[in-house]
C-alpha cells in the first residue's frame, strides 16, 4: 500500500557493536549465503542488494571510544545507526521495502529512524524477548542493543553526546505508537520505564493468555487507534531472540519460554497481511555461538521468518 513496487531492498548490518559478543556481526553474511535474496525473488519480490554495508571504513573513523558514562563504544554505535538511517531512508523514499538484517539490536536506532523520515506516521512493533527501553542512566550492562527504544522515543537521559549529533531532540515516535511482542527478560529501569509511559506491551505471559491470533489483533488495535481502518505503516523490528531458545538457540541473549515457531511466523504472516509493512528488521542472529547445527538451524528460521512477512505463507 505504501510501496510504489514490489522491491524489497536488503540492508545487510555486519555489525555487534552495540553488545560484547563477537560473531552477531556475521548474521547478514550466513542469512544471504543461505538464499534469502533467491527465496524472495520465487515470492515475486523485486530483489536489491549490493552487498553488506562497509562498516570497516566508519570504524577506521573512530580511533578511540572510550566509554561515555555506562555506554559502551558510543562513537561506534552512533555513527554506524547514523549511516543505516541514511541507507533506510533512501530506499523508502524510492518507495521500497528496506529489509534490513543485523546484527545487533543497536542498529534499529538507525533502521526506525530512517523509516520515520520517510513515514512519519509509522507504528513500530518490537518482537524481542528483552524491551531495549533503557536509556544511556538506567542501563545496567552499557550495552547499546538494549538501549536503541529509549533514543526513538527521546526519553530523558538520551539527548547525549555523540547521538545528539543527528538523532532529533524531539521525539521520533510517540509512545502509543509503539507494541511490544514476546516480552520475558526486563530490567528493573525498563519495567517502570514502560509503566510511566504507558507502553503497550505483551509479555508471554499474554500470549499463553490470549493466543498469539489475539495478541496481534490488540497490537494492531492498539497502533492504529482502535480505527476499524487499519492503513497506519509499520516497521517491524524483530529480534530472533524473541524465539524460544529450542527453535532459534544461536543468538547473544538467549530466554527460554519464547515463542514458538509458527507463533512467530503468524505475527509475521499477519503483518504481511494487513498491507502496511515498510520495513522489516531481523536482528541478533549469531551464527558462530553454538555447534554449527544450531547456528543453520537459526538461519533457516531467519529466512523463514522473513519469507512469512514477505507473504510466503498466505493462501
Ligand atoms: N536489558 C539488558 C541490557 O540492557 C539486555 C538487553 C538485551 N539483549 C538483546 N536485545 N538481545 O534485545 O543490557
Ligand atoms: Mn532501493
Ligand atoms: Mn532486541
Ligand atoms: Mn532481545
Amino acid at each position: 500500500r505504501f510501496l510504489k513496487e514490489k522491491t524489497v531492498a536488503i540492508v545487510g548490518c555486519p555489525f555487534s557493536g552495540g553488545q560484547r559478543r563477537t560473531g552477531v556481526d556475521t548474521g547478514p553474511h550466513a542469512l544471504v549465503s543461505a538464499g534469502l535474496p533467491k527465496q524472495l525473488e520465487e515470492l515475486g519480490w523485486k530483489v536489491e542488494f549490493n552487498g553488506h554495508q562497509k562498516f570497516e571504513e566508519i570504524g577506521k573513523t573512530i580511533t578511540s571510544d572510550a566509554d561515555i558514562g555506562v555506554m559502551k563504544q558510543p562513537r561506534l554505535v552512533s555513527a554506524v545507526t547514523k549511516a543505516v538511517a541514511d541507507t533506510v531512508e533512501k530506499h523508502a523514499r524510492a518507495g521500497h521495502l528496506p529489509l534490513t538484517l543485523g546484527g545487533d539490536h543497536s542498529l534499529a536506532l538507525g533502521t526506525v529512524s530512517g523509516s520515520l523520515r520517510v513515514h512519519s506516521d509509522a507504528a513500530l512493533i518490537w518482537i524481542d524477548a528483552h524491551a531495549d527501553i533503557n536509556t544511556p542512566e538506567t542501563t545496567e550492562t552499557g550495552n547499546l542493543h538494549g538501549c536503541p527504544v529509549s533514543f526513538l522515543l527521546g526519553l530523558p537521559g538520551t539527548d547525549v553526546e555523540p547521538f545528539n549529533s543527528w538523532v532529533p531532540a524531539k521525539p521520533l515516535l510517540r509512545s502509543d505508537s509503539l507494541v511490544y511482542i514476546g516480552l520475558r527478560d526486563i530490567d528493573a529501569g525498563e519495567r517502570k520505564i514502560l509503566r510511566d509511559n504507558n507502553i503497550k506491551a505483551f509479555s508471554m505471559h499474554h500470549v499463553d493468555k490470549y493466543g498469539i491470533g489475539k495478541v496481534v489483533e490488540m497490537a494492531l488495535d492498539h497502533v492504529n487507534g482502535n480505527s476499524s481502518r487499519r492503513d497506519r505503516p509499520v516497521h517491524l523490528s524483530f529480534d530472533v531472540d524473541a524465539l524460544d531458545p529450542t527453535v532459534a538457540p544461536s543468538t547473544g541473549t538467549p530466554v527460554r519460554g519464547g515463542l514458538t515457531f509458527r507463533e512467530g511466523h503468524y505475527i509475521c504472516e499477519a503483518l504481511y497481511e494487513t498491507g502496511c509493512l515498510v520495513a522489516v528488521d531481523l536482528m541478533e542472529v549469531n551464527p558462530s555461538l553454538l555447534e554449527d547445527r544450531d547456528a543453520q538451524q537459526t538461519i533457516a528460521v531467519g529466512c523463514s521468518l522473513v519469507r512469512a512477512a514477505m507473504g510466503e505463507t498466505l493462501l
